[in-house]
């Protein structure tokens, strides 16, 4: 029982995007994190995208409507993921600007299930595009693993050529906009007390989705405390240690109901982690 869980993480460990088809083109083990707290993990152009070259959109979205994904996690780490976009397809990484649709908070919870469908705006303006989906795993509690997959897609909207002035975007890496790990509690520690520790730690969703229950964009809007300011929010944020300003009260329900699932998986986690060699 003991060797099972040993040599799990080495034969299909971590974690990666499946759907849509990342940038490389195949689906075999591309599950290593692209970086960590270690190594400069969070100012690596591996974060930004794993592969460098776009290639010919395979995915096609549609403005207004929706699309899937889905994560196979081998090793299921406490984290959170989050998607992106940038129409910078053609630039080198470190200068790819960027804006959030979508969080999933806890996203183990939703490895190797059916796909998960997230809204489009439908202010995207048409034109090939980069879907980026980010994790950061928080299994270490101080160190973070990061990683990303990077998927060329093709947007449709007939007649819309540009952002909405209010979308900000903006680059991941240099400078890093993630902090490079938890030494002062910049990300939630998974394995504390769950109702303190179901903050995110990101930007927010771009335009008139920060505040939205939509794609869980509320989880990472302006007041909360992961909050990464991207220069959107009109006013500068707080540094607030609870949620008590958020106007979304059923946020509270939601949240409860999550960490109660999660607070069992960390039970069950725990015993693998000290087996693994990440
Ligand atoms: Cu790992």
């Amino acid at each position: 029982m003991i060797c099972l869980l040993v040599l799990i993480p080495f034969v299909w460990g971590h974690g990666r995007l499946m759907t849509p088809i990342s940038r490389v083109g195949h689906q075999r083990y591309e599950n290593d994190p692209t970086g960590s707290s270690g190594n400069g993990g969070n100012n690596n152009d591996a974060w930004v995208c794993r592969h460098g070259a776009a290639t010919v959109p395979s995915t096609t979205l549609q403005a207004g409507g929706s699309t899937t994904l889905s994560w196979h996690f081998g090793a299921k780490h406490v984290g959170d993921c989050d998607v992106y976009l940038s129409y910078d397809f053609n630039r080198p990484r470190s200068t790819m600007r960027w804006f959030k649709i979508a969080n999933f908070f806890d996203c183990r919870s939703q490895s190797n299930q059916e796909p998960q469908r997230i809204t489009l705006p439908n202010w995207l303006p048409n034109g090939q595009a980069v879907l980026r989906w980010g994790w950061y795993a928080l299994h270490q509690v101080q160190s973070i693993e990061f990683y990303s997959q990077c998927a060329d897609v093709r947007i449709t909207n007939s007649g819309v050529s540009s952002l909405p002035s209010n979308v900000v975007t903006y680059p991941l890496i240099t400078p890093p906009i993630f902090p490079l790990a938890s030494q002062n509690g910049e990300y939630p520690n998974r394995f504390g007390n769950a109702a303190s520790n179901s903050w995110m730690v990101g930007p927010p969703c771009a335009g008139d989705l920060a505040n939205s229950r939509t794609n869980q964009c509320y989880r990472t809007a302006s007041g909360t405390r992961g909050y990464i300011d991207v220069g959107q929010s009109a006013s500068p944020p707080s540094t607030p240690t609870s949620t008590t300003g958020n106007p979304i009260t059923t946020t509270t329900r939601i949240e409860t109901t999550t960490t109660s699932q999660s607070s069992s998986g960390v039970i069950s986690f725990t015993s693998v982690t000290g087996a693994q060699p990440e």
